[in-house]
């Protein structure tokens, strides 16, 4: 398997992290490739990373999509749940958790971004979405366990994130026992062998 990475990106973390709680990241050749090459925008039209080519050649993406795929290899056990509901917080908790990376990674443009009041609301309404997710996940924090679901991981990588870009805007004051949960579980492989860096 191929893996269109970016050691930057929390959306190929997650996947790499996805693929070390199975012990499977042995499998994933890691393809360091820019968004603007025509390799990649072949093999995925939205040409982003992650992109993963699986074992029979399959073209995958976007993230939920290569989890469920790795989740599918070998004989671990499975990081998302029967269908029942457990199955549906972690997928909600994987939904909320991706939402703080998708409010927070087009941050990075921010600074190109015309001075005006646009852009100060524009920063304002995705602030806005990460503060209420984390507030949301500090109600549930007392039930989170050590990355064993596709939730448990997506949040890990979400709040590894905002340590990543944001160190200037804390999100664990106001919110101790997310803080517990997450020191507890960045010390553990999936999270703790794929630190972003960039
Ligand atoms: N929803 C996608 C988001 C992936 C994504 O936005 N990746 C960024 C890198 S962190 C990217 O490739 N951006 C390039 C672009 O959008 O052109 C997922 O979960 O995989």
């Amino acid at each position: 398997m191929k893996l269109a990475f970016s050691a930057a990106s929390p959306y190929v973390r997650k996947a790499m992290a996805c693929a070390i709680a199975r012990g499977i990241d042995g499998q994933i050749e890691k393809w360091s490739i820019k968004t603007s090459d025509p390799t990649l925008q072949a093999a995925n039209p939205l040409s982003k990373v992650p992109t993963l080519i699986g074992a029979n050649g399959e073209m995958l993406f976007d993230s939920p999509v290569i989890c469920e795929y790795l989740d599918s290899i070998g004989s671990a056990p499975g990081l998302f749940p029967a269908p029942g509901p457990a199955r549906w917080v972690a997928l909600r908790q994987q939904a909320l958790a991706d939402g703080i990376m998708d409010a927070s990674q087009p941050r990075r443009r921010e600074l190109a971004l015309p001075q005006d009041d646009g852009r100060v609301e524009w920063i304002a309404l995705q602030r806005g979405k990460v503060e209420r997710a984390v507030d949301a996940l500090e109600t549930e924090a007392d039930s989170l366990g050590d990355l064993t679901t596709i939730g448990e991981i997506t949040i890990g990588c979400a709040l590894g994130y905002l340590d990543f870009r944001f160190p200037h805007e804390p999100w664990r004051p106001g919110h101790p026992k997310l803080e517990a949960w997450y020191a507890q579980v960045v010390l553990l492989p999936p999270l703790a062998g794929t630190m972003p860096v960039g």
